[in-house]
C-alpha cells in the first residue's frame, strides 16, 4: 500500500502539476476578505475606520500606544497594543493584540518571533527620536525624518527632508481581524466585510485546515508618493519592475514547491522576502514586512504614485520603513537590519557541475577527470539524492559509493570540492528518525502528534528546525556523515517544506512547531530556519571554515547563511531570458548570492540553448549548471565543437573574473551592494534605467554586461545608464569606444560586454583547473580611463576559506600616474601585467612583475594612439 501510495505521488510529482494546486486570492480566506474589504471601502462614500489611536507615549526612545477597534454594536474595544522605534536608522513600527488565551495545543497568541530569525543579532536602536503630541496627531522625528500619525482616521505620513513620501493607511485598508469565535462572529462583522471562509477553509476538502484561531489576517495600504517604479518582494518569475495588479493575481509570498513554473507569473515560489523598494530619482523607499505568514501584496499605479495593499493571514502587523537618497542606501539600511551577506568561500564562486544524479562514484571521478582532459576550469561536483542509501539521508548508497572518503581526497589533490544534498524529510524506520522522534524535534500534526507525510523516501517525518533542542543532534549528524573530510559541503532542498500529499505543495497549516506555533505563522521561514541549522552545525564540525549551503527555500535574514538558485526552471529561451531579472530582484533584496539552473533543469537543451546559458551564467553570482534525472548528460564537452570550445572561453572568463566577483561579494558583505546590479543603481537620475533588465553591472565594477538570451541573436545593443565613456569589452578583450545607440554583430562565441570609464578591475588570467589552484597566481589589472582621464577601482583578497581578514587594495589613476593604498594584511599581491585606455589610448605595461606589499604608485606614458583588438 506504502509503495503503491509512493508511485502514486512520484507520477502526479512528474507530471506537469499546475497552478490549480495554488490558492488564488479569491480561493484564499483571508486574501478573499480582504480584497473584498479594500473594495468596499473605496466605494463607500462615507465610510469611518473603526481604528483609533487611543494613546501614545515615548519613553527612553520607544514610543509606545494602544489603537482601538471600536465595533459599535460591541460592549468592549478592541485593544491593539504598538511600539515604534527607530532601529538602524528607519522607522518600525509593530503591533500587536490583547488576546485571552485559549487552552489546547496550539498557541493561541499572534507570533512574534520573526524578527529572531529574519533580523541580525543586535539592531542599534537609536533613543534621540522625538514625540510631540496634540489632541488628534502626534510628530515623531529622528535625523531628516518626520511621520505625522493623524489618530483618526489613522494615516502615518513620512516625510524626508521636508518632502513626503509616503503615507500610510491613506486608502483605511487597515484591517486587523481579532479574536473571536465562530458563534457570535456576526456581531464582529464590519458591513464592509465579508466572512468568507473565516472558521472553515473551503480549497480542498480533502486536506482541510481546521483553522483553529479563525480569522486573523493583518493588512494595511502603503501610498508612494511620485513612486512608480516598484521592485522586490521574491520569489516570482517575473520582470524587475513590479507590475500593476489591479485586473490580475496579487504577488503571493507562500514557499512552495512549484514545479514547471511558468514566467510572467505572480504566482508564489519557493521563497519569499517581504521587502519591497520603490525608486525615484531624488528618493528611494523601502518597506520591511515583517510577517512570516502567507501573504499577498496587491499593486496599483498610477501615473506618478502606487499604491501597495499588503495582505497576511496572521501574525503581528509589523514593518520598517526606510527612506533615503539612493536605491543603494535602502539595500544598505534593510542589510544593516537583516545582516549582510556572507562573504562565501572563494571556491563557491567558481563553476559548479551538477545533475541529478551522478551515479556513482567511478562518474563522479570520470566527469570530474573529463574536465582536465577538456582544459575546463570548475571547483565543485555535485550529488543529489540518488547517492543515499534509499533517500536516507546522512547515509551513503555502499554499493554505488563505496569509498566516500577516497573520492574526496581524490578530489581534493586538484583543489575541487563535493556538495551533497540533505533534504528536511526524514524516512521512516531508521535510526535518524527514530532518534527524531525521541528526542521529540519533529514537526507536530495539529493534535501536537509527530506528523507523518510524503516526500522522496515515502512516509517521512520533517525535523522541527524551529526547536533549539534539535541544533545539537543535527550537529552530530552531519559530524559522522561527513568526517574527516573539509571539502565536503551542503545543499538543502525541498525545505518550503514539499509535502507530496499536502495541501498546496506543503504541510498542512495547522501543523504545530517548537513554542506550539502553527506552521500558518511560521511557514516561510520555515526553509531558512532548516538552512540555518546546518549551517551552524557546520560550523560546529569546522569552526574557522565558511560554511557554503545552497538552499532552496529563503526568507528575509537567509542570506547571512546561503546561497540560493531559482529552483525548476526549463530548458527554453524564455526561462534563459527571466533568470536575469529574477536574480537581480534577490540582489535588490540583499540576497545576492543566487543563480539559476544553466542549461534549465527540465528537459534538454539545444546547443545554442546551453552555450547561450553558460555565456550568462557565468554572470550569476551562483553559477552552477543542474538538470534533471531525465534529461540528456550535457557535460560541456558532450555538446562538441564548437560549442564546448565556447563554453569553456566563457568558463574561462568566469575565472578570470573571479577577483572581479570575489571583491563585489566582499563590499555587498560589509554595505550590500548588489553583485548582480540593475542599471538605476548606477545611476537612479536616468529615468530610462528604470525598466532594464536584461542588462546589469557587476558590483562596483564597472562591467556592463547584456547577455544574449534569443534564439539566432546576431547583434546586440546596449542601453548606456549615463553619459561616461564606455569601452567595447567583448569576451574579455578591450576594444574601441563604444558609441551610443550602435549596434554590434554578435557570434555564437561573443559575449557582449562593456567596460566603464572609470574603472580598474583585476583578473587572474592563467588558466587553473581550479580556484584554489589560482591561489598565487599574480594579478592583471585593466584601467579604463574616464573622460577626465581619472579611474578608481578595488580588490579584495584573502585566504578564501577561513573567518580572517584579508586585504583591500584601493586602486587609483589620475594625471598618469596608478596608485595604490592598502588596508589589511593579506600581501603580496603580485601584478605581472598592466593595460591601459583611454578615448585614443592604449598603453600596456607588462611583464610589470610588481609586488604590491604596501602603499604604492607607478607614473606611465601612454604608447599609442590606437586600440586595436589586435594589439591587445
Ligand atoms: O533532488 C531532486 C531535485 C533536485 O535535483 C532539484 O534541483 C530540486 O529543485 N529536487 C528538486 C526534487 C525533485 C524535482 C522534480
Amino acid at each position: 500500500m506504502k509503495l503503491l501510495l509512493a508511485i502514486v505521488f512520484f507520477i502526479s510529482y512528474g507530471c506537469a502539476v499546475k497552478d490549480y494546486l495554488f490558492k488564488t486570492c479569491a480561493q484564499s480566506g483571508f486574501c478573499h476578505r480582504n480584497r473584498h474589504y479594500a473594495k468596499e471601502v473605496a466605494n463607500s462614500a462615507n465610510f469611518t475606520s473603526p481604528y483609533s489611536v487611543n494613546s501614545i507615549e515615548s519613553n527612553d526612545g520607544v514610543i509606545t500606544g494602544v489603537i482601538v477597534k471600536d465595533l459599535p454594536q460591541l460592549d468592549v474595544n478592541i485593544e491593539l497594543p504598538f511600539e515604534i522605534t527607530i532601529v538602524e536608522d528607519s522607522f518600525r513600527f509593530r503591533l500587536s493584540e490583547k488576546r485571552d488565551p485559549i487552552p489546547g495545543h496550539v498557541n493561541s497568541d499572534r507570533y512574534n518571533e520573526t524578527e529572531k530569525w529574519a533580523f541580525k543579532d543586535q539592531l542599534a536602536v537609536d533613543r534621540n527620536v522625538q514625540l510631540s503630541k496634540s489632541h488628534h496627531q502626534a510628530d515623531v522625528k529622528y535625523g531628516n525624518h518626520e511621520v505625522i500619525i493623524t489618530f483618526h482616521p489613522i494615516t502615518f505620513v513620512f516625510k524626508y527632508n521636508g518632502k513626503e513620501q509616503l503615507r500610510i493607511n491613506e486608502q483605511q485598508f487597515l484591517n486587523i481581524e481579532h479574536r473571536r469565535s465562530e458563534e457570535d462572529n456576526e456581531l464582529h462583522l464590519l458591513p464592509q466585510e465579508s466572512s468568507f471562509d473565516m472558521f472553515h477553509d473551503s480549497f480542498d476538502d480533502s486536506k482541510s485546515d481546521s483553522l483553529p484561531l479563525g480569522p486573523e489576517s493583518v493588512a494595511v495600504d502603503f501610498s508612494l508618493v511620485g513612486f512608480s517604479n516598484l521592485y522586490g518582494i521574491p520569489e516570482h518569475a517575473d520582470s524587475l519592475l513590479l507590475k500593476d495588479t489591479s485586473t490580475k493575481e496579487p504577488y503571493r509570498l507562500y514557499n512552495v514547491d512549484i514545479f514547471e513554473y511558468e514566467t510572467d507569473s505572480r504566482l508564489p515560489m519557493y521563497g519569499s522576502i517581504p521587502f519591497l523598494t520603490a525608486t525615484k530619482p531624488d528618493a528611494s523607499v523601502g518597506i520591511f514586512w515583517v510577517n512570516s505568514a502567507d501573504s499577498y501584496i496587491d499593486i496599483k499605479k498610477d501615473t506618478d504614485s502606487s499604491t501597495v495593499h499588503w495582505i497576511s493571514e496572521n501574525g503581528l502587523l509589523d514593518f520598517v520603513v526606510i527612506i533615503e537618497d539612493s536605491p543603494n542606501k535602502v539595500t544598505q539600511q534593510y542589510g544593516k537590519i537583516t545582516g549582510f551577506t556572507q562573504l562565501p568561500p572563494l571556491f563557491s564562486l567558481g563553476y559548479h557541475q551538477c545533475r541529478w544524479n551522478y551515479n556513482d562514484q567511478k562518474d563522479v571521478l570520470d566527469v570530474h577527470a573529463k574536465f582536465d582532459e577538456y582544459e575546463i576550469p570548475y571547483d565543485t561536483i555535485w550529488l543529489d539524492i540518488e547517492y543515499t542509501d534509499n533517500k536516507k539521508y546522512f547515509t551513503w548508497d555502499k554499493e554505488t559509493f563505496p569509498d566516500p572518503e577516497k573520492m574526496l581526497n581524490v578530489l581534493d589533490r586538484t583543489g575541487r570540492n563535493l556538495v551533497a544534498i540533505i533534504d528536511p524529510h526524514i524516512k521512516t524506520g531508521y535510526d535518524v528518525s527514530n532518534e527524531i522522534l525521541k528526542k521529540n524535534i519533529a514537526m507536530k500534526n495539529s493534535a501536537n502528534e509527530p506528523y507523518f507525510g510524503h516526500c522522496w523516501p515515502g512516509e517521512s517525518i520533517w525535523i522541527d528546525s524551529l526547536n533549539p533542542d534539535c541544533q545539537n543532534f543535527w550537529n552530530k549528524k552531519h559530524k559522522q556523515f561527513m568526517t574527516p573530510a573539509h571539502n565536503i559541503y551542503l545543499w538543502n532542498d525541498m525545505n518550503e517544506p514539499s509535502v507530496f500529499n499536502g495541501p498546496e505543495t506543503s504541510a498542512p497549516k495547522d501543523n504545530l512547531f517548537h513554542g506550539q506555533w502553527e506552521l500558518r505563522s511560521i511557514h516561510n521561514l520555515y526553509g531558512l530556519s532548516y538552512h540555518e541549522r546546518t549551517y551552524n552545525a557546520l560550523l560546529d564540525r569546522l569552526p574557522s571554515q565558511r560554511p557554503f549551503i545552497l538552499t532552496r527555500s529563503y526568507f528575509a535574514g537567509s542570506q547571512r547563511t546561503a546561497a540560493m538558485w531559482t529552483g525548476d526552471n526549463m530548458s527554453k529561451w524564455e526561462y534563459l531570458k527571466i533568470s536575469i531579472p529574477m536574480v537581480l530582484t534577490s540582489n535588490v533584496v540583499g540576497m545576492p548570492f543566487a543563480g539559476a539552473d544553466v542549461g534549465g533543469f527540465f528537459g534538454n537543451p539545444t546547443n545554442e540553448l546551453l552555450t547561450r546559458w553558460y555565456q550568462t551564467g557565468i554572470w550569476y553570482p551562483f553559477f552552477r549548471a543542474h538538470a534533471h534525472i531525465d534529461s540528456r548528460r550535457r557535460e560541456p564537452w558532450l555538446a562538441g565543437e564548437p560549442y564546448t570550445g565556447y563554453i569553456r572561453d566563457a568558463i574561462k572568463l568566469r575565472y578570470a573574473l573571479l577577483p572581479v566577483f570575489y571583491t563585489s561579494f566582499y563590499e555587498s558583505s560589509i554595505n550590500g551592494t548588489p553583485v548582480l546590479k540593475p542599471l538605476f543603481y548606477e545611476n537612479p537620475q536616468n529615468l530610462e534605467n528604470y525598466n532594464i533588465d536584461d542588462e546589469f553591472f557587476v558590483g562596483n565594477s564597472g562591467i556592463l554586461v547584456k547577455p544574449i538570451t534569443s534564439e539566432g541573436e546576431k547583434e546586440v545593443q546596449f542601453a548606456l545608464p549615463d553619459d561616461e565613456v564606455y569601452y567595447d569589452f567583448t569576451n574579455g578583450v578591450l576594444g574601441k569606444v563604444y558609441k551610443k545607440g550602435s549596434k554590434q554583430e554578435v557570434g555564437l562565441d561573443d559575449i557582449p560586454i562593456l567596460l566603464k570609464g572609470g574603472s580598474i578591475i583585476p583578473l587572474k588570467t592563467r588558466y587553473r583547473r581550479s580556484s584554489k589552484l589560482m591561489k598565487l597566481d599574480p594579478y592583471s589589472l585593466i584601467i579604463a580611463l574616464d573622460k577626465q582621464g581619472k579611474a578608481t577601482g578595488k580588490l579584495y583578497a584573502d585566504d578564501g576559506e577561513t573567518f580572517t581578514k584579508g586585504v583591500e587594495v584601493n586602486f587609483s589613476v589620475d594625471k598618469n600616474t596608478i596608485r595604490a593604498t592598502v588596508t589589511g594584511e593579506y600581501l603580496p599581491i603580485p601584478i605581472e601585467k598592466i593595460t591601459i585606455v583611454s578615448g585614443h589610448d592604449l598603453v600596456t605595461i607588462a611583464n610589470s612583475h610588481v609586488n604590491i606589499n604596501s602603499n604604492w604608485e607607478l607614473p606611465f606614458e601612454f604608447t599609442s594612439t590606437h586600440i586595436d583588438h589586435d594589439e591587445l
